[in-house]
């Protein structure tokens, strides 16, 4: 017997709508076809038709690759012998451990490890706050929180980017490559705009695909980004092409920034950048035109380093010079959601003051913290909105590691990872390898035998796409969320990451705080205040508000215009908030790095298709459409260094070295662009070999040192690394 189920791909942070034909067998139901779903969000044909993931989703659901059942290490950390045990087995025995060591050393000492965005996180940030541990860690300092962040203090809450056919003017992308990094309508869109005749200014040191339909493409100097966005500031005032009306009623802080950005001319950023004056001075036309432009940032500014809150101090001002600020084509403020939010999903408020003053970031990253959170909360809240806590004030990775190691300032004994491959996405392979071997404990949440799950002392098998339920809610920002239901019952004995965290919890005295038994009914209890039923919510795919513009206008009881919840009101170019913190009252170009004997500079990590981060390495298919890790350069670096197209060749940075394909391409020179996310998942499992993972992975040339980092946010940098290249006369 057979039936078709509206279900959802998860291969992207796109969950593609899919009916799933389910036949029940003995074994259980079993997804047998998937069809794309045009009667869903966000269907399109020709995302399903372009993407080269969905199909993997029959052949990887019942694969015999994917961890199936929970795995206790026997032998040595690392050796690669498993024994499977049952979950209770499982719960039981890494709940009393917990137990035991939070009571020698405080509930601190157990961290969490997250990825990007492919999982609902909200669970482990329950447990962790009902445990008494503010010790999550993230990559959230190099991806989303800086424009979060900033954003959030700027304009009083985040806004989503608009880029709109009808009403966009002008669509200005800096640092982002959505040709490569973004499956959806977006990047076919804006092939559309910019055939109809929408200037598309792209900032990318690459001449990316997406560079290649631009009208305008600016190539900065890796890292220079603050010092560009300045001057482009500089020739808008200049050529007196502000939005002065806008500007008087609207912003905070003008005068200042008139004087700040005296010294920016496009000459002097032209030094600074490489990039033509006159090119600069183009840019700062397209954007100041009176119809509405939209601005959008990608990881190219958040992986900055210490320029990453600069460069995205500059990048929001620049929006609010010229009125482009929650308006149609430009930017919406967005909603807190009518649906149960992040933040109290998370139940951030159960975490006492006493356990908040233990998180590994006081001192070195003064917003992404607990204080810096707590005022920022109180602006937000005049307006009754409250920011997700535990993402926005996660741990800095680089002093975890540094803790699990010196115990200090405290012991970090046990790490739970989950959707997270730390060993090949976290900067300084080397340290994190080391901190990982110091555990007591260490428990990772998985679809595979990754480099980090070998050398854990659980690994937990993980019900993937099909197999649970979904509902996204863009980090709890916004009023809309998507996905939909499970297809079929996990296969084997996966679980979902919720059923982990719940079990633990209910081992642990946290009794009344997972009340939900499934996942299903915990995402039916979020819903509920919306109004909107599962059945309703999952038939559709999206529960949805459409948005409202211009709220800054509004007049409230008294007859006064709700303005911005900042604090004055008004959009902050001088950011009154950020000097409390300790921060310059304009953004300020921060010196960038270098190092004798490392002639050149790296940039890592720019998205690649077909694979994801460190996924994917497993598909054959997609291993032959892109067999080898490359590192791009021009031709005149290639000569510069004494290599030719492809030629292996070492990179090396103080941190250390590894191997890639040398690739011609388009780009300024000097510059050497290096893939990341490299294992071999085909190859040798555990110590010494780990799949591969000290061959190609980039990681092993970073570093997440916190001396570097940005002193608000704790950024570290992945764009921007002095690095030195040598020829290889091997095979690789
Ligand atoms: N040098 C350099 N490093 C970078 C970057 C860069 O540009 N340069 N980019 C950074 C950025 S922006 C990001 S977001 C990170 C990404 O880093 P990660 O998130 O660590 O990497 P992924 O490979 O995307 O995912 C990690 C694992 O999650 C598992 N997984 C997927 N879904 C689930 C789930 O629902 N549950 C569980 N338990 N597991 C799941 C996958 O099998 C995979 O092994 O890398 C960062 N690292
Ligand atoms: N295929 C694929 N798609 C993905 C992912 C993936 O791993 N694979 N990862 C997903 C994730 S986690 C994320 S966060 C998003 C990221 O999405 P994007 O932000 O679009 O990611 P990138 O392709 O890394 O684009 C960053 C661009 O910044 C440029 N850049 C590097 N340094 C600088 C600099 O100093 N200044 C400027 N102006 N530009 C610079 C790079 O050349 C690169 O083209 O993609 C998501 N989509
Ligand atoms: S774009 Fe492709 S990988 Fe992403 S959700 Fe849709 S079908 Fe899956
Ligand atoms: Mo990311």
């Amino acid at each position: 017997m057979s039936e078709v189920v509206k279900s959802n791909c998860h291969y992207c942070g796109y969950l593609c709508g899919f009916l799933a034909t389910v036949q029940s067998t003995e074994a259980g139901s079993r997804l047998i076809d998937l069809k794309p779903d045009p009667s869903r969000y966000p269907y399109d044909e020709r995302i399903v038709n372009g993407c080269h993931r969905w199909r993997m989703n029959l052949e990887e659901i019942d694969g015999t690759t994917r961890v199936n059942h929970p795995l206790r290490r026997v032998g040595e950390r690392g050796s690669g012998q498993w024994q499977r045990v049952s979950w209770d087995e499982a719960l039981d025995d890494i709940s009393s451990r917990l137990e035991k060591l939070a009571n020698e050393h405080g509930p601190q000492t157990l961290a969490t490890a997250i990825g990007g965005p492919h999982a609902s996180f909200w669970p482990l940030h329950r447990f962790m706050n009902l445990f008494g541990s503010p010790n999550n860690m993230g990559i959230g300092q190099i991806c989303w929180n800086p424009r979060i962040w900033i954003d959030a203090l700027t304009y009083g809450w985040p806004i989503e980017v608009d880029v709109n056919p009808h009403h966009s003017g002008a669509v200005f992308l800096w640092g982002t490559n959505p040709a490569d990094s973004d499956n959806s309508l977006f990047w076919r869109t804006l092939i559309k705009m910019s055939r109809d005749g929408t200037p598309l200014v792209v900032i990318d040191p690459r001449k990316t695909r997406t560079a290649q339909v631009a009208t305008l493409h600016l190539a900065p100097k890796p890292g220079t980004d603050c010092s560009l966005a300045l001057a482009i500031i500089h020739s808008i005032i200049a050529e007196d092409r502000v939005d002065h009306e806008f500007v008087e009623r609207w912003c905070h802080g003008y005068d200042e920034l008139v004087e700040h950005v005296k010294p920016f001319t496009p000459e002097h950023a032209e030094r600074i950048t490489g990039c033509p004056a006159a090119d600069i001075v183009q840019a700062a036309r397209i954007f100041s035109e009176p119809t509405p432009t939209a601005l959008l940032s990608g990881r190219g500014v958040d992986q900055l380093g210490a320029n990453t809150a600069p460069t995205h101090r500059a990048l929001s001002i620049l929006r609010a010079i010229t009125g482009d600020v929650d308006r149609p084509g430009a930017c919406n403020i967005m909603a807190m959601s009518d649906f149960i939010s992040e933040i109290d999903l998370e139940m951030s408020d159960s975490l006492s003051e006493k356990q908040r003053a233990t998180q590994l970031n006081i001192g070195h990253s003064a917003l992404q913290s607990y204080p810096g959170y707590q005022g920022s909360r109180k602006l937000t809240e005049r307006f009754g909105k409250r920011l997700p806590m535990r993402y926005l004030t996660s741990a800095h990775p680089n002093l975890v590691w540094k803790a699990m190691l010196s115990g200090e300032p405290y012991p970090i004994k046990a790490l739970i990872c989950m959707a997270a491959n730390p060993l090949v996405t976290y900067a300084d392979t080397n340290l994190v390898y080391r901190a990982l071997h110091s555990l007591d404990l260490l428990v990772v949440l998985e679809y595979y035998l990754t480099p980090t799950a070998q050398l854990a002392d659980y690994v937990l098998p993980s019900a993937g796409a099909f197999e649970r339920p979904l509902l996204q809610a863009h980090g709890g920002v916004a009023n809309f969320c998507y996905g939909g239901a499970a297809a079929v019952e996990p296969y084997y004995e996966r679980r979902t990451d919720y059923d982990f965290f719940r079990g633990l919890g209910l081992r642990l005295g946290q009794l009344q705080q997972w009340p939900d038994e499934t996942l299903e009914q915990a995402m039916q209890r979020t819903l509920e205040p919306a109004g909107v039923s599962w059945q309703q919510w999952s038939e559709q795919g999206i529960y949805y508000d459409t948005p409202a513009y211009h709220k800054h206008e509004r007049l409230d009881a008294n007859g006064l215009a709700q303005g911005f919840s900042t604090t004055t009101g008004r959009i902050e170019l001088v950011n009154e908030y950020l000097v409390e913190l300790g921060s310059t009252r304009l953004p300020e170009p921060a010196p960038l790095d270098e190092e004798q004997d490392y002639p050149f500079t790296m940039i890592t990590g720019a998205r690649i298709q077909p694979y994801w981060a460190s996924s994917y390495f497993n598909n054959q298919r997609f291993r032959q459409m892109h067999p080898e890790p490359t590192a791009q350069m021009s031709e005149a670096t290639l000569q510069a260094a004494g290599l030719k197209d492809g030629q292996w060749l070492e990179v090396s940075t103080t941190r250390g070295k590894a191997r890639f394909l040398a690739q011609e391409a388009e780009m300024i020179d000097g510059i050497v662009s290096v893939e990341y996310g490299w294992w071999y998942p085909e190859e040798e499992q555990g110590e010494p070999h780990l799949s591969g993972v000290w061959r190609s992975n980039v990681n092993l040339l970073t570093s997440g040192d916190i001396e570097g980092c940005e002193p608000l946010l704790g950024s570290w940098t992945f764009n921007g690394i002095p690095c030195a290249l040598r020829a290889l006369h091997d095979e690789g």
